[in-house]
């Protein structure tokens, strides 16, 4: 069975066939950049994603939008994490948490599939951003975050660790007990 992942990030395609291939589902990417609103959720912005997108491409297919959500930060970068990457990076988060005490944040990933109707799938991880980066592996804020119960950040672990509990990996279990009941 194969998969489309509408994604422009190589890292959420390896965790996905990571997680995927071991079941028989080949996940193809699919590069179709689709606009990703101001909203005040992942949920909301993942739903436009799909109902732009349902008009252009042939289901099924899913997308991906996560965020990275700091507790001293009032939840910041949360939605707009993707801009905050590009912008300030990893350096800059870490400087404006220079001095905070409180470094506690959360993953959140939110799967959208569509297959003429919507099905939402989501994961988060507790955990908190670490002093200084850490780890080559992974993607995105991976170096700086720290998982709850873990000395390793998410860029020490191979992508199979991850997997077993990130967000994005909590997001993907749902998805394929949703697809096992449904379609496999
Ligand atoms: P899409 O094409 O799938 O939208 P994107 O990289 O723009 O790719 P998002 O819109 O979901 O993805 O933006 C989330 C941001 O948070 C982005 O900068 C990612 O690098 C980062 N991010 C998402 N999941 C992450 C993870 O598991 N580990 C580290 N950073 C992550």
């Amino acid at each position: 069975m194969k998969m489309i992942f509408v994604t422009s990030n190589r890292g959420k395609v390896r965790e996905a066939e990571r997680y995927f291939s071991p079941m028989g589902v080949k996940i193809i990417q699919m590069k179709v950049e689709y606009p990703e609103i101001q909203a005040d959720s992942l949920e909301e912005v993942a739903e436009f994603g799909i109902r732009w997108l349902k008009d252009r491409l042939d289901a099924p297919f899913f997308l991906d939008d996560s965020g990275l959500f700091i507790e001293a930060l009032k939840g910041f970068p949360g939605v707009y994490s993707a801009y905050v990457y590009r912008t300030l990076g990893n350096d800059g988060i870490l400087k404006l948490l220079e001095g905070v005490e409180n470094r506690r944040a959360h993953f959140k990933s939110v799967v959208a599939y569509y297959d003429g109707e919507l099905h939402i799938f989501t994961g988060k991880t507790e955990g908190r951003i670490i002093h200084d980066k850490r780890g080559r592996g992974g993607f995105g804020f991976d170096p700086i975050f720290q998982p709850e119960g873990f000395t390793k950040t998410f860029a020490e672990m191979t992508t199979e660790e991850k997997n077993r509990i990130s967000h994005r990996g909590k997001a993907f279990r749902a998805f394929s007990e949703w697809l096992k009941e449904n379609l496999i």
